[in-house]
Formats: C-alpha cells, sequence, structure tokens
C-alpha cells in the first residue's frame, strides 16, 4: 500500500531563478574558483587541496565523477581531476553527517517532503540503520543484526527470483564480482544495473554489429585520429577531461563535428584549467555544429551516408574502403539496397539541418580516413537508441574506421566503474560461458533463466512478484522513470535495502521494513584483517586500474562494500562453498578468482600493480570481428525514428546540470547554460513560446502522452533557449515523473528519456 506521506518527487518549489548570458567558454579559471568553493564548503580547504592532488595519480583513487580514462603516460601537474570530480570528492568527502541522532529528530515522511539537494546536503550516513514495519523513524541496527535480517528475508522468499538486486556504477571489481556470485549461488540473475538506463543500448548495438559491448578507441587514438564526430553528449558538464583528449585531436590538426540540439558550451569553446596559460585564452573545439532535433540522428546519418554514396559513385573507392568492406564486413549488400530505398527530402525535415550544412560535414567525412565517433546519453535514451548506434557503426564500416589507430567507436561511459561491473558478471543477461566458468571455479549450479533489467525489476515489484530489493549503491526512486509507478513497486516490497554513502531519497519511499548499510567511499582507507586493501575498476576504454583511499573512514562503523556483500552472503547462503570471510580478508583472493573466472585477467594482481594498470582484450580493436555471429562486422539495416508529433505537441529531452551527478544535486546552478539557482525551467524555441502565448519565465505545467496515458508535472519556468523548434529540455529527477514506464528503447529496454512527448500549459 501507498503511503500518501511519502513524497517520490521533489517539492513543486522555485528556489529564485537568476539568467546569465550563456558563457562563451567552458572550464578556465572559473572552473577552478568553483572547485575549490565546493571543496572548501563541504570538505575544509586543507583536507581538500590534499584529496585533489590523489584523484586520478597513478597511486591515488579512482576520481568517482566519470569513466574518461587517464592518460597513459603523463599526468597532469595540477592532477588529473575536473570542476565536476572536485565537486564529487567534496559531497564524498563532506564533514556532514547522518548519525543515529540525526534520524530520532528527522522522521521518514519529513525528510520526503525535502528536494533531492536538500537531502544530499544533510551528508553521509554513519551507522547501520533499520526502519521497523509500520515506524516512521529509522534507528541504529547492529551489522551482525542487519545481516542476518536480510539473510531471514530472501531464504523465507518462495523463489531466489522474487528478489532484485541493483547496482549502481561506482562499485569496484572485487565488490561486483563477489556480490554477483552470491546472488547467483542465491539462485537468480535478478541483477538489473543503472546501464540498463545509460548505455544499455550502445551495448546491444555493439554486441550485435563488432562483437564487443563496448568502445574500441583508446585515448591516445584522439591524438591521431583526422575527425572526432561528438554526438548526443555533453562533455564539458559530465566529462570535462574529454575536452583535453579533443584540444589534443586539434593540435594535431584533426577537425570536430558537434551532433547536438544545444549548442553545449563546452564542446564549442574551451579553456584548459590545467594548463594556466590557457585559463583566459579559450581554444575553439567544434569545426562543425549540427543542431539536430531531437531524434533525428537516424534521419541525419542517413542523409550522410546518400551524400557518401553520391560521391563513391562518382568516383569508386574514392569514398568507401571497400577493400574493408570486402574483408572484413557482413550485409554490406543488404545495407545498401535499404539505404537507396530513402530520400533525403523525405529525411530532411527530421533532421532540421539545412541540407548545404549536412554537405559540409559529408565532405569532412569523405575526406577523411581515421574517423572517431563518440556518444552518449544524447543517442541512448530513445526509443530507436540501438538503431542511432548501429547506424553510426554503418558509417565507420563504410570508412573502414574501426580497428586503426586514430579511429572507432566511443560509447563514453558515465560512473566511473560502470563498464567494470558488467565485465565482473554484473549483468541480468550472463552469457552461458560466463556462467560456466563461475559454475567450475565456485562448484554450484548457477541460475540460467535471465533476470529482470531496471524496467522489468519495477514492474515485478509493481506487480508484487518481487519482494525484496537490495541496492548496491545508487538512488533507484530518483534515477529511474515514471516516478509514481515506481513508488508504488517500492513500497510494495517486504524489505528494501541500501548499501550507500550518503542519504537519498531512495532511503526514504521504503518497503515494509527497510535498511541502510553504510559503506566506505572512494577516497577512503578500506583496512581489512590483512592490512590495508586497494581496489580496482575499468574506465571507458577498458584500461583496469587500482584505486588507493587516502582519508581515515569518517565513522568507525563503516564497512566496504566487499565486507559487507560477504556478511549477507555468509547469513544469506547455506550451502555456499566459498569461504566469504576469508575473501574480505585480503582482496587479493578475490582478485585470484576474478583471474579463474573471466578472460583478460591473466596475472591480475600483478597487473594490476603495474603504474597505470593494464588494457583487457579488446577483438574490435584488434581488427577481429569473429565473435559476431556472421564472424565478421555486421551492416544493419535501420529506420529513422517514427514518431510523429501534433501540432501542440513537443518533444522533451531531460538531461543534467553543470551542478549535478545524475540524483546527487551538488548545487542549484547551470552555470554553462546561464541559468542560476533554480532547477524547475523548461528550455524553450522562442518562437514556440511566443506561439503559446507565453512570456520568459512564465511558470508552465507539463504533460506526458503515451499511448493514451497522461503524466503530470507541474510548476516550471519557460526559458527562451536556442533549441530547436518543437524540441525542450527539462533537468532529471524532476521530470522522471513524466516517463512512462512502458516507453523505453527497442531490444536494450532503456527508458526513452530523451524522448518524451509533452504538452505545455500555462499554469
Ligand atoms: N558532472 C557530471 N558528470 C557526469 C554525470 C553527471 O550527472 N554529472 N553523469 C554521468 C553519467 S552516469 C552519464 S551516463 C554521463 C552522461 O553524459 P551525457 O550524455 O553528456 O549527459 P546528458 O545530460 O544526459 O546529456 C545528453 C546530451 O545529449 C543531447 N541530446 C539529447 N537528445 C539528443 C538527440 O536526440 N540527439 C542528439 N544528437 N543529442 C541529443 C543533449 O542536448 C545533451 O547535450 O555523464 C557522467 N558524468
Ligand atoms: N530522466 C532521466 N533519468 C535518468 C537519466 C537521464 O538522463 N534522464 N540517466 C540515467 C543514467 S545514465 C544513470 S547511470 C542512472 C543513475 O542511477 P544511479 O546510479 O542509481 O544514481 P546515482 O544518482 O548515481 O546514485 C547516487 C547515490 O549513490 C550512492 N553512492 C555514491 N557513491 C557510492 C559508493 O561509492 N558506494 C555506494 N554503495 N554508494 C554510493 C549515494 O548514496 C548516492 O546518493 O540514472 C538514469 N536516469
Ligand atoms: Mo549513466
Amino acid at each position: 500500500m501507498k503511503n500518501k506521506n511519502l513524497k517520490a518527487q521533489p517539492p513543486e518549489e522555485f528556489t529564485g531563478i537568476q539568467l546569465t548570458e550563456v558563457p562563451k567558454t567552458a572550464a578556465g579559471f572559473k572552473a577552478i574558483k568553483s572547485s575549490l568553493k565546493h571543496i572548501t564548503e563541504e570538505v575544509g580547504l586543507a583536507k581538500g587541496i590534499g584529496l585533489l592532488t590523489k584523484i586520478n595519480q597513478k597511486e591515488g583513487f579512482d576520481c568517482p565523477g566519470c569513466a574518461w580514462p587517464d592518460p597513459d603516460e603523463k599526468r597532469a601537474f595540477l592532477a588529473e581531476y575536473c570542476e565536476n570530480g572536485a565537486k564529487a570528492i567534496a559531497e564524498e568527502a563532506t564533514k556532514n553527517r547522518v548519525s543515529p541522532m540525526f534520524f530520532t529528530t528527522h522522521s521518514v515522511s519529513e525528510l520526503s517532503k525535502l528536494s533531492d539537494y536538500e537531502i544530499g546536503k544533510k551528508g553521509r550516513i554513519t551507522h547501520p540503520m533499520l526502519l521497523k514495519e509500520g515506524s516512521d523513524q529509522y534507528e541504529e541496527i547492529s551489522w551482525n543484526d542487519a545481516f542476518s535480517l536480510i539473510g531471514k528475508e530472501l531464504n523465507a522468499l518462495s523463489s531466489p527470483d522474487e528478489a532484485i538486486f541493483y547496482t549502481s556504477g561506482r562499485t569496484s571489481n572485487e565488490a561486483a564480482f563477489l556480490y554477483q556470485l552470491f546472488v547467483r549461488q542465491f539462485g537468480t540473475n535478478n541483477l538489473p544495473d543503472c546501464s540498463n538506463m545509460c548505455h544499455e543500448s550502445s551495448g546491444s548495438a555493439l554486441s550485435e554489429t563488432l562483437g564487443i559491448g563496448k568502445g574500441s578507441v583508446t585515448l591516445d587514438d584522439f591524438n591521431h585520429a583526422d575527425l572526432v564526430i561528438v554526438m548526443g553528449q555533453n562533455p564539458g558538464t559530465n566529462h570535462p577531461r574529454m575536452l583535453s583528449a579533443l584540444k589534443d585531436t586539434k593540435k594535431n590538426g584533426g577537425k570536430i563535428i558537434t551532433i547536438n540540439p544545444l549548442p553545449e558550451v563546452g564542446l564549442m569553446n574551451f579553456k584548459d584549467p590545467q594548463n594556466p596559460i590557457n585559463w583566459f585564452k579559450g581554444d575553439k573545439l567544434t569545426d562543425l555544429f549540427l543542431q539536430v532535433k531531437i531524434n533525428g540522428d537516424v534521419a541525419l546519418l542517413k542523409i550522410i551516408m546518400l551524400l557518401l554514396l553520391e560521391k563513391e559513385k562518382q568516383e569508386k573507392g574514392s569514398v568507401f574502403d571497400l577493400e574493408f568492406i570486402k574483408n572484413k564486413t557482413a550485409n554490406f549488400d543488404e545495407f545498401l539496397a535499404d539505404l537507396e530505398t530513402e530520400s533525403i527530402e523525405k529525411l530532411l525535415p527530421q533532421t532540421g539541418i539545412e541540407l548545404e550544412t549536412i554537405k559540409t560535414a559529408a565532405d569532412m567525412i569523405a575526406k577523411n580516413k581515421k574517423v572517431i565517433v563518440c556518444w552518449a546519453m544524447g543517442l541512448t535514451q530513445h526509443k530507436n537508441a540501438v538503431d542511432n548506434i548501429r547506424e553510426i557503426v554503418n558509417l565507420l564500416l563504410l570508412k573502414g574506421s574501426i580497428g586503426k589507430k586514430g579511429a572507432g567507436t566511443c560509447p563514453v561511459r558515465g560512473h566511473s566503474n560502470v563498464q567494470g561491473d558488467r565485465t565482473m558478471g554484473i549483468w541480468e543477461k550472463p552469457k552461458d560461458s560466463f556462467l560456466d566458468n563461475l559454475e567450475k571455479e565456485f562448484n554450484f549450479k548457477a541460475p540460467r533463466k535471465h533476470g529482470y533489467d531496471v524496467v522489468d525489476a519495477i514492474e515485478a515489484m509493481h506487480e508484487k512478484k518481487a519482494k525484496v530489493f537490495i541496492g548496491m549503491g545508487g538512488n533507484f526512486i530518483s534515477a529511474t522513470p515514471d516516478t509514481e509507478f515506481t513508488s508504488e513497486a517500492l513500497q510494495n516490497c517486504d524489505l528494501t535495502v541500501h548499501i550507500s554513502t550518503k542519504l537519498n531519497r531512495s532511503h526514504l519511499i521504503h518497503g515494509k521494513k527497510a535498511l541502510i548499510l553504510p559503506c566506505l567511499g572512494r577516497s577512503e582507507k578500506d583496512i581489512q584483517e590483512s592490512g590495508e586493501q586497494f581496489v580496482s575498476v575499468e574506465n571507458s576504454m577498458g584500461v583496469v586500474h587500482q584505486s588507493h583511499g587516502h582519508l581515515a573512514p569518517l565513522s568507525s562503523e563503516l564497512k566496504s562494500e566487499t565486507a559487507i556483500v560477504c556478511g549477507i552472503a555468509d547469513n544469506t547462503l547455506k550451502d555456499s562453498k566459498v569461504k566469504w570471510n576469508d575473501l574480505k580478508t585480503n582482496y587479493d583472493f578475490i582478485r585470484d578468482k576474478i583471474e579463474n573466472t573471466i578472460p583478460g585477467f591473466e596475472n591480475y594482481n600483478k597487473r594490476v600493480r603495474q603504474k597505470g594498470g593494464f588494457y583487457l582484450p579488446n577483438n574490435a580493436r584488434d581488427n577481429n570481428f569473429s565473435p559476431t555471429k556472421t564472424g565478421k562486422a555486421n551492416f544493419t539495416v535501420n529506420k529513422p525514428s517514427e514518431i510523429k508529433l501534433n501540432e501542440n505537441e513537443f518533444m522533451m529531452m531531460t538531461i543534467r546540470t553543470h551542478d549535478q551527478y545524475n540524483t546527487t544535486i551538488y548545487g542549484l546552478n547551470d552555470r554553462y547554460r546561464g541559468i542560476l539557482n533554480e532547477r524547475r525551467v523548461i528550455l524553450m524555441n522562442e518562437n514556440d513560446i511566443k506561439k503559446l502565448d507565453l512570456k520568459k519565465l512564465d511558470v508552465v505545467n507539463l504533460t506526458s502522452h503515451f499511448k493514451g496515458e497522461e503524466r503530470y508535472a507541474n510548476k516550471f519556468l519557460a526559458i527562451p533557449y536556442d533549441i530547436p523548434e518543437q524540441c525542450t529540455a527539462t533537468y532529471f529527477p524532476e521530470t522522471n515523473v513524466l516517463v512512462p514506464i512502458k516507453s523505453k528503447a527497442d531490444i536494450s529496454n532503456t527508458p526513452a528519456s530523451k524522448t518524451v512527448i509533452i504538452t505545455i500549459n500555462k499554469a
């Protein structure tokens, strides 16, 4: 039963907007100033500066911000972090504490009325906490009692498939490996993760076409590329260190094309904060900007490929890499036959771009042989997201731009170890070969039935088919779509458990009983029986390396994620042959087990100790596509988006501000878009504002429409912005309530949180 006193959405209150001019360049000195401000406020200056010198250094800890790789050789003088990495650290190392005392004076329902910003600012959780059935107040519980409660609830289920084990992508390789092993020994593959809402579409498309679900490029490839195309990504905010790589491309004579509905500041111009000479002088990054309509990418890529085909017909071999196509690819004829059925005139309106501009892009692509395409959520969170990425692969295959220096695929990952977690087996659809290896090493029968992904898990809880939810990190209620539906789903559970660093809304939208288990963060020392431990992570380009905490843990009650998994497993599994309590004493033991089960981790303990770590094997990088069904790189046939808007409807994308990390809201500013101190805004084209008879800063209510259903989110300020007509942008998680649970990508099942059809009404 849903508790009406619990608020799953942030309050419909304004915080006092200020608009400034949209800045012309990103980073520079202002970024340094902003880093220092967050660090000083949350951590204190001296301790904060000490921490910053450790981020992403070879003996330091991995920045919990994003998964962008560190240079293999040189690391910057001012440390390899960015403004938003510094904010992530400040947030984790904060002085603020959520202690048992805090909960005696704050009820759950009262806390749920706060915004995500206010909840996050309460700070780090210091002790394991239990919310008893019927209570509105968390109270302290011992670790042993917490573990045995979980064991009891899990073992009381009528099937292991009634439990769900979520993971967010910050969990280390060691913890993730043990977690999936425990879950499979318990008897289910219900291992949804944040990837399901993130790059799942990339994984689906790339595995099918290139035989590996990961990107193919390394950081060094950016030094050698003729052309980098950045699609559906805002690196100035979300992967700031990527801008340095793009700067290197330019320095070496390469060009950059940006494809985005918004002229994102960082991509347009950039001042490198790691180079003081550059603090005040900007570098122009984007050479050609294609301001595509939301979800117009397949149409745009098809037009580009039609233009390339025209040129190729004029002079055979002048544009396409015929040798590569012949030797390395399959399905070229089907692809070509389908492409020729498309017409530029019909496709053009979907893009919203002048044909002349697209022709310039096609010329740049035709001329250059080494092309990298980078992308992120602007491509993966649509109904036809998998098509978007398959179409990118088609383009790269035409150019033979894969498996060679300076060319290839670059899906830019989000969470700092989301890729590593998947490598460790956090996946609801594990491969048989992976399970075979687990069975052999650990002597048990692994479940073979595929488990629930995020959307399926929500539906299962809603239908009461799943009754226990365990979250290894993350903030499920605020990150997932259809907030009110998901809130009902979580509240249907008998037990919800969160292994977390900081207080968040998922602790407040709870099952009949709830537990919060507080864990160490990346920046903290992890001391076990055999001494100080390090963990390992995999970045966006498949490099596995160490991460060492440096700070003393903020409370002696914190446990590492690894120790928590071992505690739960030991209290749940009756006849496991794994010695859970031994494994946690020395993480080398866990790495030995990983080495024995997962290909590519030979000599793990030795190689992870090399400075900078080691690369995992990558068949696409090696120009080998044998893992695909055809044994070659596959061309595919894709269709442009079928979504048609009525005249009064708008397409809405839900995006991140400069001051947030997913559901963690560092501050209320979106500096690079000129919007300060307010999150309840909707960015609209000036003509659309006029058409609706609105003025700048008018208050509007939003209604989303999906298969006859309506969902509502009220009180947003209309902001005129440089965005194509009929396209709008709002911030997540405020508008997740508008994303229908059933509106998701074909094949990958990723919530379509960038293609939300809405109408806008004056409040
Ligand atoms: N500071 C900070 N860093 C982060 C995060 C964070 O929240 N804060 N989150 C991390 C995570 S988990 C992830 S996944 C990444 C996310 O990194 P991004 O994908 O950069 O994040 P979004 O804000 O979702 O931005 C999507 C971009 O795609 C564009 N876009 C939207 N729809 C379309 C479309 O149809 N076509 C095209 N071509 N473009 C489109 C938007 O205008 C926007 O620029 O960042 C990671 N890093
Ligand atoms: N509408 C809309 N929805 C989206 C998106 C979108 O673009 N639009 N993006 C989607 C994407 S790309 C992603 S990846 C998901 C993100 O979904 P999640 O990964 O579930 O969400 P986060 O906000 O990253 O999780 C933050 C919480 O993680 C906990 N935490 C932080 N560090 C640690 C740690 O080291 N260990 C543990 N155990 N806990 C920790 C803290 O308690 C913090 O409150 O959201 C998705 N949701
Ligand atoms: Mo993500």
